[in-house]
């Protein structure tokens, strides 16, 4: 069978453009029977040294130091936005506008108000689009969700997340600029809420639906860094740490903490759901294992199980190895990729739509207007979307 070509044009060469290059490279070897074969077409960032070096070094066919020529292109079926938050919204409606698909790193954007063009540009033009909440694609989270979907945890009574890092602590680090952007309230739209908890929440509402309302706490441990555009000090403007508790729409109490000053912790994204019959629990630290404890069990038997998930029938991994060898963070993103092609054959959408990852950023903007204002927020939110 000859394979449809999905040529790719790459906007950003960060660490999440290496991410989805990665997954673009790997996913026609591992998932050999989909019908689409990624191209690397071409590559767009502003410094065309750095960008030429990028584009040999994970062979994409050309580059473009301006992106909206790359949009333009005919020979380009989908544009991939990695770059800084404050600037989704331009290419994506761009991209949708010249009737390319559209793949956006997360968060969707920086608030609400500047998602909500970008919706309705993909859905405008029936273009298919996807957001990269890649944390889903973890064979043991998928899991997580065919065991809550099967009824195994009954009613589910709380949902507790956590995204700890520590890379901020130091006042001499700068905001701005590359690999600081996140620090810059401009270019990032919000601090760990929109780059950390975004990540949570949607794991959180796709495992056990929507959020109805939150009620948050955010600081900034440190007020003032220098900005590395003006070379000055600056007001910070983003959350460092955020603490939010919520009810979802199925009566359970969720718990979220996020932050940058978990001194220790680089990336531990942890989850923990309790129901009437059984728990889970995830960590990103142990990616492979999904603890589990089920009180139907025999109660001489009865503990924690720890579900290494290597084996054939579990999700993703008749693709890869043998059972008991194991998979890695960057596999998440060849089966976001993977799941991409295939809504592509079948002509469905690609959860999560820029539809659904709009709901994340109605969550992120209610938990950051509780935290100002000191009081429950209701998010408006209608998962799916
Ligand atoms: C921040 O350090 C970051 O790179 C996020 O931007 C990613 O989305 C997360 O997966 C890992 O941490």
């Amino acid at each position: 069978m000859s394979k449809k070509e999905l040529r790719i044009g790459l906007v950003g060469y960060g660490f999440m453009g290496r991410t989805h290059s990665n997954a673009y490279k790997r996913v026609g070897d591992f998932f050999p029977d989909l019908q689409y074969r990624p191209v690397l077409k071409a590559v767009s960032a502003r410094n065309a040294e750095r960008l030429e070096a990028f584009a040999k070094q994970w062979g994409y066919e050309s580059f473009e130091t301006d992106w909206r020529k790359m949009v333009q292109r005919t020979d380009i079926d989908a544009i991939d936005i990695c770059t800084p938050n404050d600037k989704h919204a331009e290419i994506a409606i761009a991209a949708a506008e010249a009737g390319k698909m559209v793949l956006c790193e997360k968060p969707l954007a920086r608030t609400v108000a500047e998602a909500q063009p970008m919706v309705d540009a993909v859905e405008k033009a029936g273009v298919a689009n996807t957001v990269w909440y890649n944390y889903r694609r973890i064979p043991a989270v998928t899991l997580a969700k065919q065991l809550i979907d099967a009824g195994k945890l009954g009613k589910i009574f709380h949902y507790r997340a956590n995204f700890l890092q520590d890379w901020t602590i130091s006042p001499e680090l700068p905001q701005g600029g590359e690999g600081l952007w996140r620090l810059d309230d401009n270019a990032a739209g919000s601090g760990v809420t929109g780059d950390l908890l975004a990540h949570c929440i949607d794991t959180a509402m796709w495992l056990n639906g929507g959020i109805k309302d939150v009620s948050a706490v955010t600081e900034t441990f440190i007020k003032e860094r220098v900005h590395t555009a003006s070379g000055k000090k600056q007001k910070v403007g983003i959350d460092d740490a955020c603490i939010f508790h919520c009810h979802f729409d199925n009566g359970s109490l969720g718990l979220f903490e996020s932050t940058r000053y978990a001194r220790g912790h680089k990336a531990l994204y942890t989850f923990e759901i309790n129901g009437q019959h059984a728990s889970i629990k995830w960590n990103l630290h142990d990616l492979n294992r999904l603890e589990y404890f089920d009180h139907r069990d025999d109660s001489l038997e009865r503990g924690w199980r720890s579900i290494h998930v290597t084996d054939g029938d579990m999700p993703y991994m008749d693709k890869w190895w043998v059972p008991g060898l194991s998979v890695g963070y960057e596999h998440s993103f060849v089966h976001q990729m993977a799941d991409f092609l295939q809504s592509l054959e079948e002509n469905k959408p690609c959860s999560p739509t820029f539809r659904e990852a709009q709901e994340t950023q109605k969550v992120c903007e209610a938990v950051l207007a509780s935290a100002a204002s000191k009081s429950w927020k209701e998010t408006g939110t209608s998962w799916p979307g």
